[in-house]
């Protein structure tokens, strides 16, 4: 019984997840899925990344969270267009969330779109946004555990964001042991490391997104 009730919440979530993929691409927007735990560092990652990246893309910021409108109160401080979405008790952000907020997007003056999932290591993982690319966050404060533990986050990422390199001298864990874990996990996966205290690869990470994003634009 619980079988078929969840089946049908993902097939729901799945027609929904396709729907907003055919508007993504009809519109030539790029969309990013940035999940990872709490307080893993999605928020501070947008942060260093938005003002690189604006240079080149018109980019807009989804932003979900159980309460408050503080990630989005940070996001719109770099004069970013974002929209906070609260899933009122619900531990990850739906497909269906994402359709009822793009109407409110303007999509002929969008590049790039990012979603900042609710901070979670485990729901957010099964639910397809319809999203180009997944970015999984991992901080070195989390634990070097946390990729063997919370396989489904990294097993359909397009890049394991390892961040807030910067508390390594302060924190054990095992960067090699992790890095063979994701490899393990997800074979295709693209590995970056960054601190966005210090902005040790944020260059990095926004060169990879800009490479893609304006591929997929240009389609
Ligand atoms: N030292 C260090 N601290 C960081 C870094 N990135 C984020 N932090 C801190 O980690 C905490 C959480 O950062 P957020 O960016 O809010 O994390 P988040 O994943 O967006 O959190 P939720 O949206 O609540 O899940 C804050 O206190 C940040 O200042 C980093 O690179 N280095
Ligand atoms: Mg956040």
């Amino acid at each position: 019984m619980n079988i078929k009730i969840l089946r049908r919440v993902l097939e729901k979530n799945d027609s929904a997840a396709a729907e907003n993929r055919i508007w993504y691409n009809r519109h030539h927007i790029t969309c990013i899925n940035l999940l990872g735990g709490a307080g893993s560092g999605k928020t501070a990652i947008l942060e260093a990344l938005l003002p690189e990246l604006q240079t080149e893309l018109r980019c807009a910021v989804l932003e979900g969270d159980l309460a408050t409108t503080r990630d989005a109160d940070r996001i719109a401080a770099l004069n970013v267009p974002v929209l906070q979405l609260l899933t009122d008790g619900g531990c990850h952000l739906t497909a269906t969330h994402v359709q009822a907020a793009l109407h409110e997007l303007p999509p002929d003056s969008l590049d790039l779109l990012f979603i900042e999932n609710v901070g979670n290591p485990i729901c957010p993982a099964n639910f397809d946004l319809g999203e180009h690319l997944r970015i999984s966050v991992l901080s070195v404060a989390e634990g070097d555990d946390k990729p063997s533990k919370y396989p489904l986050l990294f097993r359909d990422a397009t890049l394991a964001l390892i961040t807030k390199v910067d508390l390594l001298p302060h924190v054990k864990f095992d960067l090699a042991q992790v890095r063979e874990d994701l490899r393990r996990l997800n074979p295709a996966v693209r590995i970056l490391q960054t601190s966005a205290r210090t902005g040790e690869g944020i260059g990095d990470l926004s060169a990879w997104i800009m490479e893609r994003a304006l591929c997929l634009t240009a389609v």
